[in-house]
């Protein structure tokens, strides 16, 4: 049993208002589930930051400013599917930089799966995975003398408070040296017609997506919820730029948890948080890199402006 996962369903379900981290959401079903958001209409994200990497492949190349004579280690932390990172890889080898590439995703899975599609696709790419916690793996890199870019795409940033956003980065420039890169992709602020969507598809697999936490409740923890007496509700602020997604109780009802041996009272309409999914405008960034060791480079966007990628070079 995941004794931080118990821990962190008795603290969240017994708050008010009631919360869930959104890192509980990827076990295998919830992977499988956001790998389907990704091919989704409505999700523009990864569309927008695949034209970055497609279209402004070389750009990306030249702000980083790798040298072809420098071998250099290619860190990229939350892996998934490499797909947009597979142009920049296939661009640096074809061009005949020395570098390893060095994916760091706490779900083993994921990285076999990346391994098998990187070494058929790619066959010449020095690939070293690493299962483990993202800062584990820096520390250990940093013993060794080379230079490092760091990859951290798909605004999986937002996922975070801008507070956490800051320590996170706080930390990753503690674990770097002088002249490393940093590459950064955020969703940018953007009306909310287009927000929305994303977050509330029509096929209905952010949904389920939203509600697979319960069902990973149930399974691991021994809990008896009722999954259609709950609903995925998302919703935007346009001013702040934060999504935010939750699981609304559709009835009054009591849920028990065995692993805990304790029982939750929800009335008809609470809500337990599962999720924020903040955008970004240049200020919010500037003021969470604030105090860090980081200093903008260079931004790419793509045609519509909706996503972003920052080059952040380690003072
Ligand atoms: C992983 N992360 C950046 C996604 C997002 O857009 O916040 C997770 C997600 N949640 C609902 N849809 C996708």
């Amino acid at each position: 049993m995941n004794q931080q996962f118990l821990e962190d369903v008795a603290t969240g379900l017994g708050a008010s208002p009631k919360f869930l981290s959104s890192k509980y959401f990827y076990d295998k079903k919830g992977d499988e589930l956001f790998m389907k958001i990704m091919a989704l209409p409505e999700y523009y994200l990864t569309r927008a930051e695949m034209e970055i990497f497609t279209a402004q492949t070389d750009r990306i190349i030249d702000l980083l400013g790798v040298l072809k004579e420098t071998p250099f280690d290619l860190i990229e932390l939350g892996a998934g599917d490499g797909s947009k990172t597979k142009k920049l890889l296939a661009a640096l080898l074809a061009q005949g930089y020395d570098f390893d590439y060095i994916p760091v995703d706490i779900s083993a899975n994921v990285l076999e799966h990346l391994e098998d599609v990187l070494s058929r696709d790619l066959p010449d790419l020095t690939i070293r995975p690493q299962a483990n916690d993202y800062f584990q793996t820096l520390e250990t890199l940093n013993q060794v003398d080379r230079s490092k870019v760091v990859l951290y795409l798909g605004s999986n940033l937002g996922n975070l408070s801008d507070e956490l956003a800051h320590k996170f980065i706080y930390e990753l420039g503690a674990n770097l040296n002088p002249g490393d890169k940093f590459l950064l992709g955020v969703d940018r602020i953007k009306p909310v017609e287009i927000v929305l969507p994303a977050y509330n598809d029509s096929q209905g697999v952010t949904a389920a997506f939203n509600l697979n936490l319960l069902h990973r409740i149930n399974r691991e923890l021994g809990a008896n919820f009722n999954i259609n007496q709950f609903s995925h509700v998302a919703e935007y602020d346009e001013g702040t730029g934060i999504a935010k997604s939750f699981i609304k109780s559709l009835t009054t009802q009591t849920v028990y948890v065995s692993a805990l041996d304790e029982s939750f009272e929800f009335s008809e309409g609470e809500t337990i948080q599962t999720e924020i999914s903040r955008k970004y405008s240049q200020a919010v960034i500037k003021s969470i890199l604030e105090g860090t060791d980081f200093k903008i480079l260079g931004v790419l966007k793509d045609e519509k402006d909706y996503f972003a990628d920052y080059i952040l070079g380690r003072q």
